[in-house]
């Protein structure tokens, strides 16, 4: 048998095994406990069930965590080096999924307070009841495979987020995903000229399990902690902007949840040092509700300087109430509009109401995703005030002249 499972040295613990517990018979579980005669004693008990692979302390589990995947992690909360606390923290590093049980001679509030918050799966008092940790193991294994099958299918089927189904896994890559946040600038052309007159500021990252802005979003909502990326992305927009003429433009996304960040309204903040340059960019997709407190907000934004526009109209969600409660200097009509527009006599006359109706309200017009030159020909037709879109410039981190500060 391939399988190492218990002690081969007085030393230390035996080292890893050589078949694939997680794709086939056994499930493989790490055992994390510095207590030798422990340690030996569970793998009697569990070696008949689980492809075990040991680890005396913080240090060696971690290493053997970056190593593979396991089904199941079973680790002492007392540990040399890392508690298994800190240990639990590092396995949702690299595994989200892994179910974690901890074990302690000692409990305490404390821990099971953190345990809990990280996502442990649940927290065994020594001495064991019998048949506790064959219990608990089983039933951990399990549901842990189950949340890997789960995840595979949806970052198979779709969007390509794999996001976190517990808040531990889910924070560690969300605070990556704030590390390495980038900017890509797009540019934004004029329609006449066809000179780029402004960029769109797009955040990017990478994290892994974040590839999309959206997935990136969606994790600050469920976090609650949408301002603190706001604020991030704001803050390197600044640092980063030079408009290309004194009049040029940086078109800057905000979230709806935004709108309540009072650091957003702030006479100091970075961003609002170069509002006369700032268009910020609301969805039409988010849902504005409260109407009073949206155009109170609008106002003090443009007090500070700044214009706004809607994003994505057009895309079928809030209908046109953002757009009358804003009161938008730019509208930007989504893609979805653009695209085939040249074959499409709906798109066509629904993109000519609209900048038929902006043109009237003095609001100025981009139009957004341009990839083809029918696309760019129908649209020039229309008279939109502002073009963006692959045929004109990709979002790009390289410095493009008037973006980035050498
Ligand atoms: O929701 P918002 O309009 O802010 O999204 C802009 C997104 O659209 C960016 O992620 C950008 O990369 C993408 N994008 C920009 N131009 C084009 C384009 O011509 N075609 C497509 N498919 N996507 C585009
Ligand atoms: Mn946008």
């Amino acid at each position: 048998m391939a399988s190492s499972t218990e002690l081969q040295r007085g030393d230390g613990p035996s080292d890893s095994t050589s078949d694939s517990g997680s794709n086939s018979g056994r499930p493989r579980l790490l055992l994390v406990e510095d207590d030798d005669a422990l340690r030996r004693s569970l793998v009697r008990i569990l070696r008949r069930e689980y492809a075990i692979d040991e680890a005396a302390d913080g240090q060696e589990a971690t290493e053997k965590l970056t190593k593979r995947t396991y089904d199941v992690v079973l680790s002492d909360i007392n540990l040399p080096h890392a508690s298994g606390v800190d240990l639990l923290r590092r396995v949702r590093e690299h595994d989200l999924d892994v179910p974690v049980i901890l074990m302690t001679g000692q409990p305490s509030i404390e821990t099971a307070i953190q345990a809990v918050d990280l996502g442990a799966f649940t927290y065994l008092r020594k001495p064991f009841e019998n048949g506790a940790v064959e219990q608990a193991l089983s039933r951990a294994s399990k549901l842990g495979r189950l949340a890997r099958i789960k995840r595979e299918a949806l970052s198979n089927g779709g969007d390509g987020s794999a996001l976190a189904g517990d808040r531990a896994g889910l924070t560690t890559s969300f605070e990556r995903a704030l590390d390495t946040l980038w900017l890509a600038f797009q540019p934004i052309l004029d329609g006449r000229t066809q000179r780029t007159v402004g960029f769109e500021a797009l955040m990017r990252c990478k994290e892994p399990s974040m590839p999309t802005p959206g997935a990136v979003l969606e994790a600050a909502e469920r976090l609650d902690r949408i301002h603190e990326l706001g604020r991030r992305v704001r803050e390197r927009v600044a640092a980063s902007f030079v408009p290309p003429a004194p009049d040029g433009m940086i078109f800057v996304n905000l979230h709806a949840a935004e709108l309540s960040d009072p650091e957003l309204y702030s006479e100091k903040s970075p961003l609002s040092q170069i509002a006369q340059n700032v268009v910020l960019e609301i969805t039409e997709r988010s849902a504005l509700e409260d109407v009073a407190e949206t155009r109170e907000r609008a106002a003090a934004l443009r007090k500070l300087g700044y214009r706004i526009a809607i994003d994505d109209l057009g895309a079928g969600y809030a209908g046109l109430t953002s757009f009358a409660n804003l009161e938008p200097e730019v509208v930007k009509l989504d893609m979805s509009l653009v695209r085939g527009i040249e074959d499409s006599p709906v798109r066509y006359r629904i993109v000519e109401g609209i900048t038929d109706l902006c043109r009237s309200l003095s609001m100025k017009v981009v139009a957004e995703g341009i990839e083809t030159q029918p696309e760019f020909d129908q649209i020039q037709q229309l008279g939109c005030d502002y073009l963006q879109g692959y045929l004109f410039g990709r979002p790009k981190r390289a410095r493009v002249a008037g973006t980035q500060r050498a």
